[in-house]
């Protein structure tokens, strides 16, 4: 009952979806208990107004500010997605377990959002003024990251210490890091902020920078941890989730770029700003495929400008173009495509299906 009631306070306060509250089962209340009850040690010291003596700019603040608001998919699979390996109900210790990998991918996440919204000039996240850009945060921000990158190993440490799969789980969050990092180098290498050179994109390199950049720890890590969890992790059926989360990670990247012009603000949480940011996007790939050469001519002219005029050429542009459209077809197509691959998994390796779909119908058509 304490849990719940915790709970409660939780989706009233951060305004979470309704689904939270009416999923009464003890995965979501563990979940959102974690943070709460299981402060890392080393956040404690930490509340004492550490950095200006500023009540709104501490260590708790952040980790509230920047782990919780979001809508938790990511973490929500770990828990998730043992209880469909196991094809039954977790028990309390399981699902505190799951729930604790949970939030190490939450605050990883935390970490990679804090940074790429210093990295990409963002106004907005989750509705609110970027942590970057709150009052009293400024370039501590970087710092903070860093801090919420720690708490991972501080929590896994904490819980995990003689799991038997602690060490492949450390390093599994290691490797995810790297891929990720790679993946945003190779974001900023190609959107370089005063030279725009459209013969610098293709989607092949999109691709590569989305598989990495977002595939891999949004999609790949919480089954590969729900794997680890349960002690049944293997070298081959690693490699079969990863055969199918990989393309489903990107196929989740495409909407996040497709979001980024055609979503509402109010809606996602965030201002689009991969037009003023020079970003190898979805979108202005699949513009460059099919442009007449007076098309390429305004991408040139306009693309990748810090300027609101020049970024409205480029909007109608892609409303003329019907990008819009376009990106529905690659939609269907693409999880017509999944859903025939997540069909044809052996799972006598462990795998289950069910795992896939209940991934993918999260996000098939979501609007934020
Ligand atoms: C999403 O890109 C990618 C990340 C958040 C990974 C960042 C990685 C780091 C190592 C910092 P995006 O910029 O399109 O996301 P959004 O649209 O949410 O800003
Ligand atoms: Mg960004
Ligand atoms: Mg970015
Ligand atoms: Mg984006």
């Amino acid at each position: 009952p304490k849990l719940e009631e915790d709970l409660l306070s939780w989706v009233k306060q951060y305004n979470l979806p309704q689904q939270y509250l009416e999923c009464s089962c003890s995965a979501t209340v563990a979940f959102f208990s974690i943070v709460k009850h299981y402060p890392s040690p080393f956040i404690f010291p930490l509340t004492l107004d550490f950095h200006h003596g500023l009540e709104s700019n501490n260590e708790s603040q952040s980790l509230e500010e920047n782990t919780v608001g979001g809508k938790c998919n990511r973490g929500m699979s770990v828990p998730d997605s043992v209880s469909l390996l196991l094809k039954r109900a977790l028990t309390e210790e399981e699902y505190f377990q799951a729930a604790a990998l949970g939030w190490m991918i939450e605050l990883l996440q935390a970490f990679f959002l804090v940074s790429d919204d210093i990295m990409d000039s963002s106004i907005t996240r989750r509705g609110k003024p970027c942590w970057y850009r709150q009052e009293g945060v400024g370039m501590v921000a970087i710092n903070d990251a860093f801090m919420l990158e720690s708490a991972i190993y501080t929590l896994l440490k904490k819980h995990f210490r003689s799991h038997p799969s602690y060490v492949d789980m450390m390093e599994l969050f290691h490797e995810v890091t790297l891929q990720t990092e790679l993946g945003q180098l190779c974001d900023l290498l190609t959107a370089p902020e005063d030279v725009v050179n459209l013969d610098n994109f293709s989607l092949e390199k999109h691709s590569f920078i989305v598989i990495y950049k977002t595939a891999y720890y949004s999609f790949y890590l919480p089954v590969a941890l729900a794997l680890q969890m349960l002690n049944v992790a293997t070298p081959k059926n690693l490699k079969q989730a990863e055969d199918i989360l990989i393309p489903m990670g990107e196929y989740f990247q495409i909407q996040d770029d497709y979001l980024d012009n055609f979503g509402l603000p109010e809606h996602i949480g965030k201002i689009g700003t991969d037009i003023m940011d020079n970003k190898c996007s979805w979108l202005v790939n699949t513009a460059l495929k099919i442009a007449t050469p007076e098309q390429r001519k305004v991408l040139e002219d306009h693309y990748g400008r810090k300027d609101k005029a020049h970024e409205a050429e480029i909007k109608k542009l892609y409303n003329e173009m019907k990008l819009e459209q376009l990106y529905q077809e690659y939609e269907e197509k693409t999880v017509s495509e999944l859903k025939t691959k997540i069909n044809q998994i052996d799972e006598s390796e462990g795998l289950k299906k069910e795992v896939f779909e209940a991934f993918l119908s999260k996000i098939y058509k979501r609007s934020k």
